[in-house]
């Protein structure tokens, strides 16, 4: 099934990283940015959590958080939007896994798998990032068909703890960008 080809929503779910500027506005800046497009809804907002870079880990700590949202874009739309909203709130590419006042990665999108250059969903590395899992743990929905559930559970129960991992603070994104919403 290709979700490009409906005009039906798909879920999709996003994470977002920030370890440059102020981390927390920039989180709350992108996702604003997200829902302000007239064709994704921003459904889902986890906790914001405080966690030791992996990787090249010579650089400050991030804030990782992840996000659903429902969206009627193709996989390669809302890939391209979200690399133009990195653009727009100052991302520079440099080193890779280098710092970044903002990264968001397109982790799965309903009904879609894809193998291009450009875009691999499911995200091929997700499964093994608590910094992506323990986020994403927040927001899952509980019948969920398409399987997304089922590989972010299992995934977390092959993680080695959450070390490096802090619930940091509550996303308060609906109340600060919608303030008569729920
Ligand atoms: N992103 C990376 C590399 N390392 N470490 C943490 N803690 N959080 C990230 O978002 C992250 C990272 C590359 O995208
Ligand atoms: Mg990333
Ligand atoms: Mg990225």
């Amino acid at each position: 099934m290709n979700a490009h080809t409906t005009s039906e929503p798909s879920e999709a779910y996003i994470a977002l990283g920030a370890n440059l500027g102020d981390r927390e506005q920039t989180l709350l800046d992108a996702i604003g940015r997200l829902d302000a497009h007239p064709d994704i809804q921003v459904q889902r907002c986890s906790d914001l959590y405080e966690t030791e870079p992996v990787g090249y880990v010579d650089q400050p700590s991030f804030i990782n958080m992840a996000i659903a949202v429902r969206t009627t874009l193709s996989p390669l739309e809302l890939l391209r939007y979200m690399l133009f909203i990195e653009q727009e709130l100052g991302r520079v590419r440099s080193v890779r896994w280098g710092p970044r006042t903002i990264d968001l990665d397109l982790l799965f999108m309903e009904g879609v798998t894809l193998q291009t250059s450009e875009l691999v969903l499911p995200h091929p590395r997700m499964e093994e990032r608590a910094f992506v899992l323990i986020p994403l743990a927040d927001i899952l929905m509980e019948n969920d068909l398409s399987g997304f559930t089922d590989i972010v559970q299992s995934a977390m129960r092959k993680l080695d703890g959450k070390d490096g991992i802090q619930r940091w603070k509550t996303c308060s994104w609906r109340t600060a960008f919608a303030p008569s919403g729920n």
